[in-house]
């Protein structure tokens, strides 16, 4: 018999995601739980899985792999119904849409939250100005899509991996950064968004998730800084 996958995970890091998607899934996976209170990312066993130092990695009989959008594609690849499949005519448009995810909205927004890492201190309010308004940008594309019911990979009736990784977007902008104004992300620009992002946390995946990681009642509307009873977030 096959071993379980195993997500190296932190409580509502980017590791939700392909938690979240494992248990919509339905496929069986541990938890090594990687403690940033002792910065355990960058700790030479951690580095060995991802090079990176960046959560989640994700143990599979194929070897690691790290990467979110890489994660969820090779998941929804193998285990089928959260993402077109390769001769499905949907699969064009839920790959610009998962790479823009990944490349644009999840890199600019770990700019927001992490400046310190691309830039002196004294410029990263600048930085983050301008990262915000792009963001924005990133958030407004996304909401026009909704509407749009030939782009079948922005479906509550099924959600898809897209669906996922843009409500943990929309929960960390509406959270972090955690000294700033918390309304910078001016969620009520994007009613779509937030109508989805309703129904998909009455999800029992979502549940699954929220109830572990203490993401609050309410992880992609209204959310709330985790309080899980393992880990820390931050
Ligand atoms: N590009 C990475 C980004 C992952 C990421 O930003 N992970 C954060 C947690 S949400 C992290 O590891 N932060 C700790 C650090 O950078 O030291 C991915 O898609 O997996």
């Amino acid at each position: 018999m096959k071993e379980n996958y195993k997500l190296h995970y932190a409580p509502d890091n980017a590791s939700m995601i392909v938690r979240i998607a494992l248990e919509m899934i339905g496929a069986p996976y541990d938890l090594e739980l990687v403690d940033r209170r002792q910065s355990q990312q960058r700790s030479p066993k951690y580095l060995s899985l991802n090079p990176l130092g960046m959560i989640p990695a994700l143990q599979t009989h194929d070897g690691v792999l790290f990467e979110t959008g890489a994660i969820l594609l090779w998941l929804a690849d193998r285990h089928g119904g959260v993402f077109p499949a390769q001769n499905d005519v949907a699969r064009a448009d839920g790959l610009k849409w998962l790479f823009f995810l990944s490349n644009s909205l999840h890199a600019n927004l770990r700019q927001m939250f992490y400046p310190e890492k691309f830039i002196a201190p004294e410029h990263a309010d600048a930085l983050r100005s301008g990262l915000a308004q792009r963001i924005r940008h990133d958030f407004a594309q996304l909401e026009c899509l909704v509407p749009d019911t030939s782009c079948v990979v922005f479906d509550d009736s099924a959600p898809s991996i897209l669906d996922i990784y843009v409500r943990a977007c929309l929960r960390w902008a509406q959270l972090y950064p955690s000294a700033y104004s918390k309304d910078w992300v001016e969620v009520q620009h994007y009613p779509n968004l937030l109508i989805l992002a309703k129904r998909l946390q009455a999800h029992p995946a979502v549940k699954v998730v929220q109830r572990e990681e203490g993401l609050g009642p309410t992880p992609f509307t209204q959310p709330t800084y985790a309080n899980p009873m393992i880990g820390s977030a931050t």
